[in-house]
């Protein structure tokens, strides 16, 4: 039983994979056998999460890569199947939020996160999907979010991509689905990362509402969402397919906690 969630032999790329999220991700595969690949912006980045992934004992291909970027994103492909191998699990993780109300947002600003948070993972799927096809089998995860489902005030661009790539997760499942690609979302809840920092500052409202919203009663880690991914990128999950597996600690099941 506990073979089926056994990646030996299998290459992931993680986007965005240099901390974070993406990183505990990374990780996670990584100790479930996979070999790493990851991207970053920079080659500071990369280098950066080069010695965080040595000082954890995994051996991790980095690229610098905007994943916004079509041919850039062709390159580091063909580029790993050359130095790595062929692709078997992808984790469309690189995101960006801006969190500016909706009328004070410029076009060119809600753009931006769009093209980061909803086109570069149809960029990234569309890049790999053919490999997939010929290997017989893949497995990509869109990291999808609360705003996947809920609205707030000012993430008006983050909550339209994260909405938009719940439906491009459950159209990849539609159209690859016969060709053993299963194509599954992870939606986080509220998780202490670098993005979330502004919220979890000492006071600040927005951290007691989110524990009051949380069944958990705490924010959630991104050692919550090694044990998910892995069983999204491994065969335990082979008939799943256009799921979004939200790991919040409850919040979207919970109206919240009554005020004393
Ligand atoms: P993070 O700390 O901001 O890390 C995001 C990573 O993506 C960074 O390494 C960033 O690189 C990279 N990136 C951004 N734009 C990129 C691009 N164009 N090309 C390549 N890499 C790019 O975010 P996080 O909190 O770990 O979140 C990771 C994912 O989970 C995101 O998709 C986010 O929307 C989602 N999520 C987060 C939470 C949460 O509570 N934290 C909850 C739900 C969903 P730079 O450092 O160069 O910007
Ligand atoms: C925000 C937060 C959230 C989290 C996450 C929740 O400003 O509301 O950044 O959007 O990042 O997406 O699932």
């Amino acid at each position: 039983m506990l073979n089926q969630f056994s990646l030996e032999g299998k290459v992931a790329l993680v986007t965005g994979g240099t901390y974070g999220i993406g990183y505990a991700m990374a990780k996670a595969l990584s100790q479930a056998g996979a070999t790493i690949c990851y991207n970053d912006l920079t080659e500071e980045l990369v280098e950066k999460g080069r010695k965080a992934y040595e000082e954890d004992g995994i051996k991790a291909y980095g690229y610098v890569c905007d994943v916004t970027d079509e041919d850039a994103v062709a390159e580091l492909v063909a580029k790993i199947e050359k130095e790595v191998g062929v692709i078997d699990i992808l984790v469309n993780n690189a995101g960006i939020i801006k969190r500016i109300p909706m009328c004070e947002m410029t076009a060119a600003e809600f753009r931006q996160v769009i093209d980061v948070d909803l086109n570069a993972p149809f960029i990234m799927s569309k890049a790999v999907i053919p490999s997939m096809i010929k290997k017989g089998h893949g497995k990509i995860i869109n990291i999808c979010s609360m705003m996947s489902e809920l609205g707030r005030e000012t993430v008006s661009a983050y909550a339209a991509a994260k909405g938009g790539l719940k439906m491009l997760t459950r159209n990849i499942a539609s159209e690859y689905g016969e060709y053993n690609i299963q194509c599954n979302g992870i939606g986080p809840g509220y998780i202490e990362t670098p993005q979330t920092a502004p919220l979890r500052t000492e006071g600040h409202p927005f951290n007691n509402f989110i524990i009051s919203k949380t069944p958990a009663a705490r924010w959630g880690t991104t050692e919550d969402l090694m044990g998910p991914v892995v069983f999204l990128a491994s065969d335990a999950s082979n008939f799943v397919n256009g799921h979004v597996l939200y790991v919040d600690g409850g919040i979207l099941a919970y109206i919240g906690k009554q005020p004393k």
